[in-house]
């Protein structure tokens, strides 16, 4: 496909990266399909470009994309190892990025390469376009305008990147370069069959458990416009998971016909409460409502830590979300 002209913020990424011995790529802490895919398939260039490439974010590849890493690429660095440049994927603010951030204490260069509308352009070099609906279209560029091979493998991983992102290519920010991108990654080698298997069609039962209590115990406003539930610790204990376990089940609230935003609120051990918001309503912009209570998003997918009690952090997350309603309407 042809990919237009090569924005001058990529040649300086490619030039550093040109120039780098040595470099991390960081991605964000609770990392995604499209965290991961873009963390490996850059990591993966970088090694076959003879470059020292240490890959990592605070908590690894999600069980359902390990199949991306047979070889373990995803592994934390020394502490206090010094990298020329620090790779930084799909990470709104440096934050984010968690542990994975001290790589960045001592580097040369910080490179933030993103698609979120809240990012903090926390970099020394910023790629930052909102428009694109997954980091792996920005990284899937950055190959072509660098002439990086795209492998098999490479090919797997930005697949896995945008089509996560996406929501399967069905939500409203998937464009026709969505699809024109994921051919040339399919002509390239990415492997659909496996890629789906492993990815959407492997959950383990302790999902399918937390799943359970989520639609037995999910509550809608009287307009049911909202739906929302909680998952406490004591439900992650039944059901034998952790809090990765719980990635995307919101999904299944939005999902619902009456209900235009869906909250899940997660009790966390630090008495922090992780409030994820989802909305399929373009006029109800959750990532807004979630940096207002200061944490950050997209339109449609958003979310927040707020140190309330849960209570309180049901009711402020409520009534926002219930304003944000009110004005759309
Ligand atoms: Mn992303």
């Amino acid at each position: 496909m042809r990919i237009g002209k090569r924005p001058k913020t990529a040649d300086r990424i490619l030039k550093a990266v040109r120039e780098a011995r040595s470099i991390c790529v960081a991605g964000h802490m609770r990392p995604d399909g499209d965290c991961v895919g873009c963390q490996l398939a850059v990591g993966l260039a970088l090694r076959s470009q003879g470059k020292e490439a240490a890959v990592w974010n605070e908590d690894g590849v999600p069980p359902a994309m390990r199949f991306l890493d047979p070889e373990g690429l995803m592994r934390k660095p020394e502490p206090g190892k010094r990298f020329d440049v620090v790779f930084a994927v799909d990470a709104a603010s440096f934050e984010r990025l968690g542990e994975a951030g001290r790589c960045a204490a001592e580097r040369g260069l910080l490179i933030n390469v993103d698609h979120h509308a809240s990012n903090t352009r926390y970099g020394d070099v910023n790629w930052v376009n909102p428009h694109a609906p997954a980091t792996g279209e920005l990284i899937y560029r950055l190959f072509r305008y660098g002439r990086w091979p795209i492998t098999p493998r490479i090919a797997d991983c930005l697949f896995v990147a945008i089509s996560t992102d996406t929501g399967s290519f069905q939500y409203p920010t998937t464009d026709p370069a969505s699809f024109e991108i994921a051919a040339d990654l399919l002509r390239r080698g990415a492997n659909l069959g496996e890629v789906c298997r492993r990815v959407y069609h492997s959950h383990p039962l302790r999902r399918a458990r937390l799943l359970q209590h989520l639609y037995n115990s999910f509550r809608l406003s009287k307009d049911q416009r909202i739906a929302w539930a909680w998952l406490t610790p004591e439900v992650f204990r039944k059901a034998g998971a952790d809090p990765l376990d719980s990635e995307d089940l919101i999904d299944h609230l939005r999902a619902l016909e009456p209900v235009t935003v869906a909250c899940v609120f997660q009790e966390m051990e630090n008495g922090r409460v992780r409030v994820s918001l989802r909305s399929k309503d373009p006029r109800v912009d959750v990532g807004r409502i979630a940096a207002a209570l200061g944490g950050g998003g997209h339109a449609a997918a958003a979310g927040v830590r707020l140190r309330a009690a849960p209570a309180a952090a049901e009711r402020k997350v409520l009534s926002a979300v219930r304003q944000a309603l009110d004005l759309a309407a």
